[in-house]
């Protein structure tokens, strides 16, 4: 016989058991697009404390609609093999360009990330960060999403953690609250987000790896944020620099880490 109690408890008590758990991680992510979860899987393979915390009921960021809702995502071949090793499938179209299906890419991404020992916490969303003295990030301010689109007035809850990554794509959010609240302080030209520039697949998809960096003590950031935080260009349904990039962002944080 079944019975809803147990039903209940065991959702309750199990989710609150890792929430409490990962109230204090190695690395907290914002974000589950393609660059947080790729980001997120190199960390948890290598036994780094790992969540994301996401403000959308479901994963992905911008990559299940693939192009302009076409469900196919293009990854260049220096890129292709993160997919190979995930066991996401690609088919050559024309000479470097490989094409990937964007649901089994997000699924794959989701339960490989999972799977290797990070904790997605979907539906909660980063509305500020934590500093100390040093002028260091020490951790996320959370609430549930819920919350912030019923607009309604109700106190957040924190987690510690040793690094921070903004892994929440064209809005830069994290970076945003830190110029916000902590003056220019970023190590961009201007200290500031300088805000994405119009399409350019080549340049945008080169300057994403250099741009995912440490961009405030404590706090790294991958993907398209990290673009926008350094003025690069958008670069459209391609999405190999995205990969490239989540898994450069996990690698510098373990340096610093460790
Ligand atoms: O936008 P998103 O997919 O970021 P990404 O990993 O990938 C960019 C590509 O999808 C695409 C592109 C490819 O060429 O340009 O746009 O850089 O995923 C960002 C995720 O962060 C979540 C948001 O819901 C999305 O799933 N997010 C944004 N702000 C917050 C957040 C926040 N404050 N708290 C929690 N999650």
């Amino acid at each position: 016989m079944l019975d809803e109690i147990t039903i209940s408890r065991a959702i309750a008590k199990t989710f609150m058991d890792d929430f409490l758990d990962y109230m204090e991680v190695d690395v907290a992510i914002a974000g589950a697009g393609p660059s947080g979860m790729i980001a997120a899987y190199y960390l948890a393979k290598e036994g780094v404390k790992t969540a994301i915390f996401e403000r959308a009921l479901r994963v992905g960021g911008g990559m299940p609609g693939g192009g302009m809702m076409f469900n196919r995502i293009v990854i260049q071949a220096e890129a292709k093999f993160i997919l190979d090793e995930l066991g996401i499938q690609t088919k050559e179209y024309e000479k470097g360009y490989f094409v990937a299906d964007s649901l089994e890419t997000v699924s794959t991404l989701c339960s490989k990330s999972i799977q290797a020992g990070a904790k997605i916490f979907n539906a909660i969303s980063v509305e500020d960060v934590m500093v100390r003295e040093n002028d260091r990030i020490t951790g996320l301010v959370l609430n549930w999403s819920a919350v912030e689109v019923a607009n309604l007035h109700v106190d957040p809850l924190t987690i510690r953690a040793k690094a921070v990554i903004d892994a929440t794509g064209h809005p830069c959010e994290i970076a945003q609250i830190v110029t916000r609240k902590l003056g220019p302080n970023l190590n961009s030209s201007t200290g500031e987000v300088i805000g994405e520039k119009s399409m350019w697949a080549e340049v945008g998809e080169k300057a994403l790896i250099d741009n995912t960096k440490e961009i405030f003590p404590g706090l790294y950031v991958t993907g398209m944020a990290a673009n926008a935080v350094y003025g690069s260009p958008r670069m459209g349904a391609i999405f190999g620099g995205m990969f490239l990039s989540g898994k450069k962002a996990a690698e510098l944080v373990m340096e610093s880490i460790r």
